[in-house]
């Protein structure tokens, strides 16, 4: 594999794991302020984070590709409420899909076919990902300050059941 391209996977497993890690805090700041249904959406996102950094583990080794770790930021937070804690979930959903799209970038540009294959399944992802932050931001700005409509969509959060996604060309 080019090494641009192997450097950018590694950081992208340390980026997922980030992302894995950011909304366990957010599942724990959910608890902690009495969202439960919340914190079980936030935390099936975090499984589902783990998820997406083992496929591209799974993926370089499959390539025989040496995978560089590298510390995970602390992902502390103190959320103003829920909406801000959605509002910093699709922030932080755009920034990386920039991070895959620069990775599907530089496959392209080394002719790297297989790992540009590889990544769309990422890519795709993503816009999933951006959704259903927007959804929920939609949802809480009509809810504004009303506390029923809250705990309704809190109601709503809770049925989110984590389902392992099946990512294509990992072992
Ligand atoms: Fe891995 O998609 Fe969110 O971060």
């Amino acid at each position: 594999m080019n090494a641009e391209l192997s450097k950018a996977m590694s950081e992208q497993i340390n980026k997922e794991y980030y992302s894995a890690f950011l909304y366990l805090a957010m599942a724990n700041w959910c608890s902690d302020n009495g969202l439960k249904g919340a914190s079980n959406w936030m935390y099936a996102q975090y499984q589902e984070e783990l998820a997406h950094a083992q496929g591209i583990y799974q993926y370089m080794q499959t390539r025989s590709e040496p995978v560089a770790f590298a510390a995970i930021d602390d992902p502390s937070g103190d959320w103003d409420n829920l909406l801000d804690v959605f509002k910093k979930t699709l922030a932080h959903e755009q920034f990386v899909t920039d991070s895959i799209n620069n990775l599907a970038s530089i496959a392209m540009k080394v002719n790297d076919h297989a790992a540009y294959i590889f990544l769309q399944w990422y890519v795709t992802e993503q816009v999933e990902e951006e959704g259903n932050a927007n959804d929920w931001i939609d949802r809480l700005t009509l809810a504004a300050d009303n506390t029923n409509a809250l705990l309704n969509i809190d109601e709503q959060l809770s049925t989110r059941v984590f389902a392992a996604p099946v990512i294509p060309h990992t072992v």
